[in-house]
């Protein structure tokens, strides 16, 4: 007979099996198999992963790619995050803000469990406790997490992205204090994607550190632990503890093997605007082998004061890399190409696949895609060769397709990445795809100043979330998709933990854009990529006061002489172009930064007096 609904006794027995202690864990998957109506139940971890590989694999749900590559394609309507249909809830309206998409949770929280109400039957249930910090961190409190999904690639994609396993929630002091997130694909095929009646529901209930996904099975949609846990929770989280920032920030070493200093660096650049690569950044060939630049994270950082010495620490929550695949390839990236070698067990989700030689390829992973066809389909299954005259210009990958793979793949990961304590941070950086405007680099040295920078960051909108391309709009601190409560308290809380920080160990601020075009053919001014290191290497440079710069009403730039740009090609117009301030363009900006900051309620009066300085100041400038 088929089984409908999972019996409370094979549900008893599988969590003994698996060795699941925790009584208030317990309670929360009793609760839940029986509300979705799930088969099955299976408490899953990192010890799992070969077996359901196997299982993924004979289901037909990923297909081989290589020796321990795999491949699978989400649903073509589900492919970015969906801002939209993301929202924060609690009881509290005054935590109501102008990004987080507010809503009360009495509200939310009983409409979207009435979604889920049955949901998934007939599938199986996987329980996927985790910890989203290195183990032992003081932030390990509020790491712990318990994701359930009726996905096995969404739990694939848990165990490489996070620590998973039943011991990061065996032992807790306060065993029912865990983030407890629930993951519901539903009916994919007829959920309305980005229609009026859109069906989906990304709700994180911060006050209740409950997070409920309805609709998805993509990226962070569906990857509870590191969005919705890593940076919205872990966000509220931070500022109701007033212990720690949680973050959309890459993190990074610098070694000077010449002198042995190593720097560390951390900041906000929007979705799928060069984290990743960032952190994974090469020295370039010119500089010789002086330099090393080491991984920590691409994309979230938790920062917290540690008293003892007065600095800011900064940890990676995350165990992996969910990395943009478009222009990934052996001169943009080799580190990443590296990280998804052979052996790795890396994902590829949304990339065009061969079925004959099980190869992956994605835009811009070599010059043009391959010239026989044979064998080869686009991301949503078609056959290249079967596409009609009018699809034959179209992008053979999504342009969010993407790899997932553990950290410990990654060729310039930190030798101390799982040092619990994290490591002290020298410099923020901000930054963004902007075509015009921002120079190369910008240094601040004013804590509110600094601030204020992120606050104000601009940038144009990425494929990374639905239907939002290229659009110009304000994301501060890079955590527009991810902000959980007011902008107002928001800023002061940076105010307060970085301004904690002792006077002499406070990190330097600046401001990077490695996306200015020139404004008749449009190409790049800056190089990007590798030749990224020397703009941070002058800002350390900086910071120790050996380059000195010429300081503008945004900051202090390089002066003529002060980059290193041996074995770089740039024109000298470019680079100009890129070391200057547009008077007139900045004049225009404040124009807007007013009216953005302006919509912030309860913005503490130091951002405002920040923002009036350098306003002041560039009307100030000649024209
Ligand atoms: P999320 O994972 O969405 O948060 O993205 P991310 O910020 O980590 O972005 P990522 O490093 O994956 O880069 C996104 C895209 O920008 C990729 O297609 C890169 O090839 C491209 N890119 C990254 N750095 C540069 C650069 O310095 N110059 C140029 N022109 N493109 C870059
Ligand atoms: C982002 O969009 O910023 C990401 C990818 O890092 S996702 O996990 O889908 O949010
Ligand atoms: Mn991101």
């Amino acid at each position: 007979m088929m089984k409908t609904r999972t019996d409370s006794a094979d549900l008893e027995s599988a969590l003994d099996r698996a060795g699941l202690i925790n009584p208030a864990v317990r309670d929360f998957v009793r609760y839940w198999a029986d509300h979705t109506g799930a088969s099955r139940v299976e408490v899953v971890g990192a010890t799992d992963d070969a077996r359901l590989v196997r299982e993924s694999l004979a289901a037909g749900e990923i297909q081989p790619a290589g020796e321990d590559r795999y491949y699978a394609r989400s649903y073509a309507k589900d492919t970015a995050r969906s801002e939209e249909r993301t929202i924060v809830a609690t009881a509290r309206p005054g935590d109501k803000g102008v990004y987080n998409n507010w809503h009360p949770s009495g509200e939310l929280r009983p409409l979207v469990t009435e979604l889920m109400r049955d949901a998934s039957a007939g599938k199986t249930m996987y329980v996927v406790p985790y910890l989203m910090a290195p183990p032992g961190s003081p932030l390990a409190p509020y790491a712990v997490g318990v994701e359930l999904t009726d996905h096995r690639t969404v739990a694939l994609h848990m165990i490489r992205m996070a620590r998973c396993g039943v011991e990061y929630v065996n032992d807790l002091p306060e065993p029912g204090r865990f983030v407890r997130g629930v993951h519901v694909t539903g009916d994919l095929p007829n959920l309305g994607q980005g229609t009026p009646d859109d069906q989906r529901y990304f709700v994180t209930v911060a006050d209740e550190r409950t997070i409920l996904h309805y609709g998805s099975s993509y990226g962070g949609n569906a990857l509870l632990g590191k969005i919705a846990h890593g940076l919205r929770q872990a966000s509220y989280d931070g500022w109701v503890s007033q212990e720690f920032l949680a973050e959309q920030f890459m993190l990074i070493g610098i070694t000077d093997k010449q002198t042995g200093r190593t720097w560390h660096i951390c900041g906000g650049f929007p979705s799928a605007s060069g984290k990743t690569n960032l952190a994974m950044m090469l020295a370039p060939d010119g500089l010789g082998d002086r330099y090393h630049v080491s991984f920590y994270g691409d994309d979230i950082a938790w920062l917290q004061l540690d008293p003892s010495d007065g600095r800011i620490y900064a940890i990676n929550p995350e165990f992996g890399v969910f990395g943009v695949a478009k222009d990934t390839n052996e001169v943009t990236n080799p580190t990443a190409l590296g990280s998804v070698a052979p052996g790795t067990g890396v994902l590829f989700t949304n990339v065009a696949y061969n079925d004959l030689t099980r190869e992956v390829w994605w835009e811009g992973r070599t010059p043009a895609p391959p010239a026989d066809v044979t064998g080869w389909r686009d991301w949503t299954g078609q056959l290249i060769s079967e596409r009609s005259a009018d699809d034959a210009g179209k992008p053979w990958a999504h342009p969010n397709s993407r790899f997932t793979t553990t950290l410990a793949n990654v060729p310039n990961i930190a030798a101390d990445f799982e040092n619990p304590r994290g490591v002290p941070i020298d410099a923020i950086i901000f930054g963004g795809r902007t075509r015009d405007r921002e120079p190369l680099i910008r240094a601040i040295t004013d804590l509110a100043e600094g601030v204020y920078d992120g606050l104000t960051l601009g940038a144009e909108a990425t494929f990374a979330a639905e239907g939002v391309e290229g659009q110009l709009r304000y994301d501060p601190m890079s955590m527009r998709p991810f902000m959980s409560y007011s902008e107002g308290a928001y800023a002061a809380h940076w105010l307060r933990i970085i301004g904690s920080a002792a006077e002499a160990g406070r990190p330097i601020f600046a401001h990077v854009n490695w996306f200015q075009r020139d404004s008749e053919d449009g190409h790049f001014l800056w190089p990007g990529y590798r030749d990224n290191l020397r703009a941070l290497l002058w800002l350390m440079q900086l910071k120790e006061g050996s380059v000195q710069g010429v300081p503008t009403p945004v900051g202090i730039v390089p002066a003529a002489g002060e980059l290193d740009l041996e074995g770089m090609s740039i024109s000298a117009a470019d680079l100009e172009k890129v070391l200057s301030i547009d008077a007139q363009r900045w004049r225009e900006e404040m124009t807007h930064r007013e009216r953005h900051l302006a919509q912030f309620d309860g913005l503490p009066e130091e951002i405002w007096a920040a923002h009036r300085r350098v306003a002041a100041a560039i009307d100030a400038l000649p024209d």
